[in-house]
């Protein structure tokens, strides 16, 4: 096939480092931008098998979101806007660690094993963040999507929401939204404004949020943002890459782990904050109170805010729809005891990442579903949305029912359902905010966080430890899950776990107990079980 004859062409400008190997992990491939030309090439090539064969717009992101400047990675986006299919993920591992001359004979199992009608059109889009390294990582996406014959949309800096939005109105032919960035804006913003509506009055102090934009991609559009907004949110936006560097010090995965403020922000006691991570699909809020403590509102706190807002709607609405919460292991003990016990919704647990989390949530009628460090959205099911829209065109309802019809209607259009959005999620929390007229520091009161701490351990091949459980328990190697029990034990309210990380090189250790001294003192522990049972190299961790 002629299309074979310009992959063996082209991927030797593309070359795979030998004997390099690496890993599908959480969200895609990610490491050092050095080594991943060739993986860029591939996953163009990728992209445009899985678009002939599901006869839909595929989307590519080139984006290492949290990791440092130097890392960068890639992020595969399906049809309606989800994260590539999990029996995928197989081929992108197969393909990234082909060395060159197996390339093709690769590329024609994949072709045959999937029954890919290769004369079919393929379309991917294509995006890119802020990295330095980005803009040649995209270009290796567009040969690999061209030299399989693929059509591409280069959409250039965009957030990684922003490019699973345009994925998802594209195959919806337009049903979702305007695939381009003024249509995104517009329909946030234009559903942000009608929820405004219904907000008590506000000063401008209160209409006033702090944004940390990590120095990335972030700051860019939130900016973009504020032209469409009208006077009902004011933003100031810190660290927006004017001076500092992507991540450092700074953005959500810093404030939610060092649970400290980034750095360059000046805020008083009571002032709302909020941090976006390097490609906006995580949001986490803040703020320091009047003896300089500093507070954080996480993913969890965003999950309870959402649906105890939607819980309260669909009960002034009279809908008998089932509405759940979609957590991680790291999410605080004391989120899923309020959202089942003093909420009573159900909450269900999965492995880390968006597309389980995803996944988990399409099972109901409406699923929220946010990982602790901020990474999350709101599903509603086709069933759900039909109801909704049935019932605002319904004229004889009375008044209450009416409007919470309404505001149902507005989130569904506010919220990004195809992934976490840092952008969408800030509008609709500032939204709930303003129409219960509550302040952060009283969002922050529904329930009390039990002191936690995170921690990285540097192992020599973190893939020795395997888990069960969604991620609660060690299975390997031996010995270190009764260790984890043993610790567990010498501590109140206790609970911990370890996991490898699918972004970075490192072990997570995750512990929470009674006090934030307990916590560090069980996470430092744990750290150590880990250290001696699975390898680590360096120094051994400290307290
Ligand atoms: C990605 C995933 C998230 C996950 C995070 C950390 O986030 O999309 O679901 O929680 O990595 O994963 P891990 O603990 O496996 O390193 P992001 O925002 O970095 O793309």
């Amino acid at each position: 096939m002629a299309h074979f004859k310009e992959v063996t062409q082209q991927s030797g400008l593309h070359p795979k480092p030998a004997g390099l190997v690496l890993q599908y992990g959480t969200a895609g491939f990610r490491t050092n931008a050095n080594q991943l030309d060739h993986i860029m090439f591939r996953m163009g090539l990728l992209a445009t098998l899985r678009s002939k064969k599901t006869k839909a717009t595929i989307g590519v992101m080139v984006t290492a979101s949290h990791n440092p400047e130097e890392d960068n990675g890639v992020k595969l986006i399906d049809p309606m806007g989800e994260m590539l299919t999990s029996s995928w993920e197989g081929y992108g591992t197969q393909l990234a660690n082909t060395e060159q001359e197996e390339l093709l004979t690769t590329l024609k199992d994949i072709v045959e094993k999937e029954a890919i009608d290769m004369s079919h059109e393929a379309n991917v889009f294509v995006g890119k963040d802020t990295r330095s390294s980005s803009a040649s990582l995209s270009q290796a996406v567009l040969d690999g999507i061209k030299a399989l014959g693929g059509h591409s949309k280069d959409y250039g800096l965009v957030t990684t929401p922003q490019l699973h939005y345009m994925v998802c109105c594209q195959n919806t032919q337009g049903k979702y939204g305007e695939a381009t960035l003024e249509g995104y804006y517009s329909k946030l913003s234009q559903a942000f404004s009608q929820l405004a509506k219904n907000a008590s009055n506000r000063t401008d102090d209160q209409k006033h949020l702090r944004v940390d934009g990590a120095n990335g991609i972030g700051a860019i559009k939130v900016r973009e943002l504020e032209s469409h907004l009208k006077k009902d949110l004011q933003l100031s936006i810190f660290n927006d890459g004017s001076r500092g560097k992507l991540n450092h010090q700074c953005g959500a995965d810093f404030v939610k782990v060092q649970q400290k403020l980034p750095i360059g922000i000046k805020i008083n006691p009571g002032d709302r904050c909020c941090s976006f991570d390097g490609d906006a699909d995580r949001i986490v809020y803040y703020y320091t109170d009047s003896k300089g403590h500093f507070h954080l509102l996480d993913g969890d706190k965003i999950a309870t805010l959402i649906s105890s807002f939607l819980k309260e709607l669909l009960n002034e609405a009279g809908l008998d729809l089932k509405i759940a919460v979609v957590q991680t292991a790291y999410a605080n003990g004391s989120s899923t005891y309020y959202l089942e016990n003093t909420m009573k919704v159900i909450v269900r647990c999965t492995k880390t990442g968006v597309k389980h989390l995803h996944h988990a949530a399409q099972e109901f009628d409406i699923g929220v579903y946010f990982e602790a460090n901020g990474h999350g959205t709101v599903l509603f099911s086709r069933g759900a949305e039909g109801k909704i829209q049935q019932l605002a065109a319904d004229t004889n309802i009375n008044d209450e029912r009416k409007k919470a019809a309404f505001l149902l209607q507005n989130t569904i259009n506010i919220i990004n359902q195809t992934v976490g959005d840092a952008i969408s999620d800030m509008l609709l929390i500032e939204a709930i905010l303003a129409i219960k007229g509550m302040t952060v520091q009283q969002w922050d009161t529904i329930y009390s966080d039990l002191p936690n701490r995170q921690l990285k351990v540097k192992v020599s091949d973190r893939r020795v430890i395997e888990t069960t459980d969604a991620e609660r328990r060690a299975v390997t190697p031996a010995g270190l899950q009764d260790a984890i029990d043993d610790l567990v034990k010498k501590y109140k309210q206790a609970r911990s776990f370890v996991r490898p990380s699918g972004t970075e090189d490192v072990v997570r250790v995750y512990a929470e107990a009674d006090t934030q001294e307990n916590a560090d003192a069980l996470a430092h522990e744990v750290s150590l079980a880990v250290y001696g049972l699975a390898g680590g190299v360096g120094d051994e961790p400290k307290p």
